[in-house]
């Protein structure tokens, strides 16, 4: 699940622009040397945090998810769950709905108010709010979070869906970690733009051309289709 073509190529050019998406070659969780790399870490000013959360919140106003409030898994959940909540406000859609949201500590807190989690209770339908997801450990310490409450994962909503086969490269999987995260917790994930779009973006932009044949055929040999 995605938004529309036009916000997502304006994210991808975002996402260069501030040099978040870079090109070049990056080893990656998995261990395989990818052409490309997403560090939403240096979404790191006031201006382009805000520009982010609007897509983040555009995504999930376009998704037609139903949801009560949102979580951002520490540590880089936290800011992006933050001004989406900041962001979700101004979106016409929302009918002047204030969003609440929530995040965890790493460490739980044996003093003062104690606990893991900060920010509003956690109930009803919950969104988790992330990055990228490449082996979904996040999502899962989430998901347990968030059920441990009683309350419900309702989506996870993503910048970047990289769209690619997990496992070993001998026993690669028919499906990427994100397609499994929706399948393992029944529960859609949303991306903002995928690699995909990248490729798309590729394609078309004569600047980038050098990188194009790289992410195709890294693509080609750990993509999964659309
Ligand atoms: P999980 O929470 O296990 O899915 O891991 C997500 C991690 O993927 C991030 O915290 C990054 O360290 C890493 N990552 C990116 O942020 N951007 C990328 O383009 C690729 C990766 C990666 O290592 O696969």
């Amino acid at each position: 699940m995605a938004a529309s073509t036009t916000t997502r190529t304006d994210f991808v050019r975002f996402a260069l622009e501030q040099g978040v998406l870079r090109f070049g070659q990056f080893k990656v969780k998995s261990g395989r040397i990818s052409p490309y790399f997403f560090n939403a870490g240096l979404f790191n000013k006031g201006v382009s945090v805000g520009r982010l959360a609007k897509f983040y919140a555009q995504a999930l106003v376009d998704s037609g998810i139903e949801f009560d409030m949102l979580f951002g898994p520490a540590y880089k959940g936290i800011p992006l769950a933050t001004a989406t909540a900041v962001a979700l406000a101004d979106e016409k859609a929302m009918d002047g709905r204030d969003i609440p949201f929530a995040f965890n500590r790493k460490e739980a807190k044996d003093h003062g108010e104690g606990g893991v989690l900060v920010g509003a209770p956690l109930e009803g339908r919950v969104v988790i709010i992330d990055d990228v997801i490449t082996a979904g450990t996040s999502v899962r310490e989430s998901v347990e979070i968030i059920r441990h409450s009683k309350a419900k994962p309702a989506a996870v909503l993503i910048a970047l869906d990289r769209m690619e086969r997990a496992g070993a490269d001998d026993a690669l999987s028919v499906h990427s970690a994100v397609q499994d995260v929706a399948v393992t917790y029944g529960i859609p994930v949303v991306s903002i733009a995928s690699l995909g779009d990248i490729m798309a973006l590729l394609e078309d932009d004569e600047q980038l051309a050098e990188h194009r044949d790289a992410v195709a055929a890294y693509r080609e040999k750990y993509g999964v289709s659309e």
